[in-house]
């Protein structure tokens, strides 16, 4: 990767965009494999057009060591047998911090050590703070799309065999008043 020279982005946090754009990700169910409790409702949802769960929006910072990377992710608005969307989670190899700031709507900053949970309720203006060694999973709890910033140390990486082979402790299911977590 080449070296990048200072510039100037521009972040409009009522529209939840971050210009230059770098590269965007976009997950949908079928990413998600074995991360709902319900297998059997996971892959209906595949099956029945298998709809777009949530996307990354980057800058063109690189995600090399050193350098500090940023994203908008917007998740969308959805139940699967009950339990709310959600990134798929991950932990950084390296146990680095990072900081995620709620641009819009509901969510949650649901957080796991492989044996605390912590769970952050994220409105727009909050900032959740991940301490180095915290897996970390967002959850959309609202009826609107809910979309946050996120600013991470570009050499923390992503592991997602963690999360498959420790879970998050608990998951975000809806119940008529908002949400509930339950044990995973
Ligand atoms: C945030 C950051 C990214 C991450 C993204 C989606 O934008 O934490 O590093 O990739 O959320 O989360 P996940 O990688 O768990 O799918
Ligand atoms: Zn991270």
């Amino acid at each position: 990767t080449p070296p990048i020279s200072p510039f100037a982005i521009q972040f409009d946090a009522e529209a939840a965009t971050l210009t230059p754009e770098g590269p965007t990700l976009t997950r949908r169910m079928s990413a998600l494999d074995g991360l709902f409790k319900d297998h059997d409702a996971w892959q209906q949802a595949v099956a029945d057009g298998d709809p777009v769960v949530y996307s990354v929006q980057s800058t063109p910072v690189p995600e090399v060591d050193r350098e500090l990377p940023q994203s908008i992710t917007s998740i969308e608005a959805g139940t699967t047998a009950g339990e709310f969307w959600m990134t798929k989670g991950h932990q950084h190899p390296n146990h680095q911090g990072e900081i995620y700031l709620a641009l819009h709507g509901t969510g949650g900053l649901l957080m796991f050590d492989g044996t605390e949970t912590q769970w952050i309720d994220m409105v727009p203006g909050t900032i959740g703070y991940i301490p180095p060694g915290w897996a970390h999973r967002s959850v959309n709890v609202g009826a609107d799309p809910y979309k946050f910033l996120a600013v991470y140390p570009g050499g923390a990486g992503h592991d997602y065999g963690w999360v498959l082979e420790h879970g998050m402790g608990k998951r975000a299911y809806a119940v008529t008043d908002g949400f509930e977590l339950r044990e995973f």
